[in-house]
């Protein structure tokens, strides 16, 4: 096929014209007359993909001819944004485009209004896959994501006084114009069925399914930035096959009857779970983890023989990265390809898989960690149950070998959890199946160390590290906050801090420049009224996550109630005025966090129907908290609330995007708080409560809320006001849970986090002082790119280099 090559793609604004043109014709189908903002959205969305397209061409192509390592990152979740902003970044086309688009008629604010978000995940770890695969395509590191195409993303909210309502998220309902459908490399995935054992060789079986399903890829480009990569994330569909149409009930005019099973098959990607803290234990679920894993696997080893034929290279060519427990049947599963399908020894199997994955850890919380009754294993996944109880026979007796006749060791580390009923623990599959486990900040890592997987680093020290997260530098401020990019671009002298994040600390020198901080300050305010949130001179003060107790949402409500009283108990008083903005969705069965919504949104209408109280104080909530909505806030926040119970936040990612953007943190001693503290320095950081080992012990030596309600008087009032009744019953609900229990040390906390408010006041009032604080946390935020945390796996975990692609112009 030589001599052939692409005509090349317009770089003048006739030629993107031009461009833009021939595909609204001939892709879309319309015309220049007839063509409403949609067709121009779709015609822009495709013009853009183009230029991308041919630079994944060329980056095939090198990939090909170097055979290289490759990542591959297997997450059940990617929240990966709105595309067409960042895809006309990381093709330089925002200009051409911008006046293409206006001579058909349309603005780009328009027609980036039409760019719905694929909301494939919950929160924290399927934004950080998105951050992660956008810089590995930055550091040209040969990577696939592979995911799954929910048809439903992650419901959308509506906040009302009754609280949270859920909609469903047919996110894709007018198509996707960013996505190639890749059909020919459909995959066949077996569940439930049998095994047989085959004669002469003990450890292979034949796994006979039950039921086949079709997993239908399609990708989505992953651009890097500044660089000639495009890398994908591949995403699968589950299909019915045709064997899953009954025939025979058809003919007999039973036509609901006949596609039940196909039905039942496609529901397997049909819809994201939004349950991120509490294991449900659904079939559904296990059959989505398993779906992912059996089409990634097998389009990973298609890959690997594309170039190679011998086994024994396949760890060298391959790492596969596990985003938590999900994807872990992932091990079990390549050892039955391994064994009973390519036929190697169990023992070179086992040194394959295990050098092949690696595992990070997302949380802490014992409820979050995965387990799955072995019943429903041995009934869907009956060959993987075996593999498992095999792995693990070998793994206690390399236990038994190290530590002779510690039974209770061998129970605790066991992959088999035995009571209340027999259940795989995931982590413990995970860690045993891997050469590296990580945590995701300092703290998190040395916690998984010393509490939840202490057996398994007394036996494999080094197999222990840390990455602490990151977050991409480009749509967390270049997209998110254009003006503060600018300003910082020159202030900079060029814009290369978008790929080298550190020289933001250039910024310190700029600091002593009383015009640059005027500028700094006026886009701050520029920022918060273009979020329309509240008064643009107020104090703008966020919360903007994921609702869960160990958040600890309502400590900020009770301060919220305090400030409110202390308002009615002096209304003359001097007081700071503040705008509270809390953002964040909660699973929909998830009661207590639902209640937290709705009384906030309770609490926040009598504020603003307060005409003594609302001068001062305004409580926002707005709806649908995404990825789009998080790169409006931020920018307009000037306190980040970071206020966990130290030792439950893994690290948190919001805090770095917060900081990143010039605002300052309250926080706790918790995940990457700490290290975002000792780089933007304790001056310029609102530091509260107890530390994760004093919190570990109050609760051993008896913690009682009711002992700090009866001695803090403000405490008491705020408590009571909420369970006077005036806030209906969730207000009672809240208020008991925490004079009852308090699981999250609330109360324990409160009165230092009021201390640290007052300091953020004064702070606040001395206006030059803040100023200074904001710069400076933007400045010392450069270490929380995820370009150093794929930098960190790349060197530590992963051992891969980067594959630079040829520019071409
Ligand atoms: C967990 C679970 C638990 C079992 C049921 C289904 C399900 C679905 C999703 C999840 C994910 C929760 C874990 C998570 O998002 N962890 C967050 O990860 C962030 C990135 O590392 C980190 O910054 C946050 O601190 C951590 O909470």
């Amino acid at each position: 096929r030589q001599g052939i090559g692409l005509r090349k793609l317009g770089k003048t604004a006739d030629e993107f014209q031009q461009d833009l043109l021939s595909n609204l014709y001939y892709r879309r189908g319309t015309t220049v007359e007839s063509a409403s903002a949609r067709d121009a959205y779709e015609t822009l969305s495709l013009t853009v993909r183009d230029r991308l397209a041919e630079r994944r061409a060329r980056t095939a192509a090198a990939h090909y001819a170097s055979n290289p390592r490759w990542v591959y990152y297997l997450s059940a979740e990617y929240l990966l944004g709105a595309q067409l902003e960042q895809n006309l970044l990381y093709s330089g086309t925002g200009n051409l485009a911008a006046e293409a688009v206006k001579a058909l008629g349309f603005s780009l604010e328009d027609l980036e209004d039409l760019d719905v978000e694929p909301g494939l995940g919950n929160g924290g770890l399927g934004r950080l896959a998105a951050c992660l695969v956008d810089s590995l395509a930055t550091r040209d590191i040969p990577a696939v994501g592979y995911g799954i195409r929910y048809d439903l993303g992650i419901f959308r909210q509506i906040i009302t006084e009754n609280g949270q309502t859920e909609l469903p998220d047919d996110w894709a309902f007018q198509g996707n114009p960013w996505e190639f459908p890749a059909p020919d490399d459909r995959q066949t995935v077996g569940f439930y069925g049998h095994t047989e054992p085959v004669p002469g060789s003990p450890d292979r079986k034949v796994w006979v399914p039950g039921e086949i399903v079709l997993g239908e890829p399609s990708h989505m480009l992953v651009p890097g930035y500044g660089t000639d990569t495009v890398n994908i994330v591949r995403l699968w569909s589950a299909k019915a096959s045709e064997a899953s149409f009954d025939l025979s009930r058809f003919s007999a005019g039973q036509y609901a009857e006949a596609v039940q099973e196909a039905v039942r098959a496609e529901n397997i990607s049909k819809v994201l779970y939004p349950d991120d803290s509490t294991e449900l234990g659904r079939e559904l679920r296990l059959k989505q983890q398993y779906f992912l894993v059996s089409c990634s696997l097998r389009d990973i080893i298609r890959r690997f023989r594309l170039r190679n034929e011998d086994w024994s290279e396949f760890a060298d060519k391959t790492v596969i990265q596990l985003n938590d427990t999900h994807p872990t049947i992932a091990i079990p599963e390549l050892m039955r390809l391994l064994v009973d399908e390519y036929e190697l020894d169990w023992s070179k199997a086992w040194e394959i898989t295990r050098k092949t994955f690696a595992y990070t850890c997302h949380t802490l919380l014992p409820e979050a960690l995965e387990t799955w009754p072995v019943r429903l294993i041995e009934k869907l996944l009956p060959r993987h149950l075996e593999i498992i109880y095999v792995i693990n026979m070998l793994f206690l007796r390399e236990v038994g070998a190290q530590f002779p006749g510690d039974q209770d060791r061998i129970r605790r580390m066991s992959i088999i959890q035995e009571e209340p009923e027999r259940r795989v623990r995931m982590a413990h599959l995970a860690v045993v199946g891997t050469e590296a486990v990580n945590g995701v900040a300092e703290l998190h890592s040395k916690l998984l160390r010393e509490t939840v997987l202490d057996d398994f680093a007394d036996l494999w020290p080094a197999k222990f590290q840390n990455v602490t997260n990151g977050i991409s530098p480009r749509r967390f401020i270049r997209i998110a906050n254009p003006r503060l990019s600018d300003l910082i671009t020159e202030g900079l002298g060029d814009d290369s801090w978008l790929r080298d994040l550190e020289k933001l600390a250039g910024l310190e020198s700029l600091i002593g420049d009383a015009s640059f901080r005027d500028r700094w300050q006026s886009i701050k305010r520029a920022n918060k009224v273009a979020l329309a949130a509240g008064d643009p001179d107020s104090l703008t003060d966020v919360m903007i996550k994921r609702f869960h107790e160990y958040k600890r949402q309502q400590l900020k409500l009770l301060h919220v109630v305090t400030l409110y009283q202390r308002i009615h108990a002096n209304p003359a008083g001097d007081w700071v005025p503040r705008t509270v903005l809390f953002a964040g969705k909660a699973a929909p069965a998830y009661h207590a966090a639902k209640d937290l919504i709705q009384l906030i949104a309770t609490v926040g209408a009598t504020i603003a129907a307060d005409p003594v109280a609302s001068p001062y104080l305004k409580v926002v909530f707005p709806s649908n908290y995404n990825v789009t909505l998080a790169e409006k806030i931020i920018p307009a926040a000037d306190l980040s609330e970071q206020i966990s119970l130290a030792g439950k936040e893994a690290s948190g990612t919001g805090n770095m995007k917060l900081a990143l953007n010039g605002a300052v943190t309250i926080g706790t001693l918790d995940g990457a708080n700490i290290e975002i503290r000792a780089r933007v320095g304790e001056d310029n950081f609102f530091l509260f409560g107890l530390d994760a080992y004093e919190a570990a012990q109050a609760r051993i030596n008896g913690y009682q809320p009711r002992a700090f309600y009866e001695h803090d008087a403000e405490l008491r009032a705020a408590i009571d006001a909420l369970g006077s009744g005036a806030f209906g019953d969730v207000g009672h609900r809240v208020a008991s849970s925490l004079l009852g229990w308090d699981e999250y040390l609330t109360l324990a906390d409160y009165r230092a986090y009021l201390d640290a408010q007052a300091q953020v006041e004064e702070a606040w009032r001395d206006r030059d002082r803040w100023i200074r604080m904001s710069i400076l946390n933007t400045a010392h935020s450069g270490f929380f790119s995820s370009d150093r945390t794929v930098a960190d796996y790349a060197a530590r975990i992963w051992r891969v280099a980067p594959v630079p692609v040829p520019h071409e112009d």
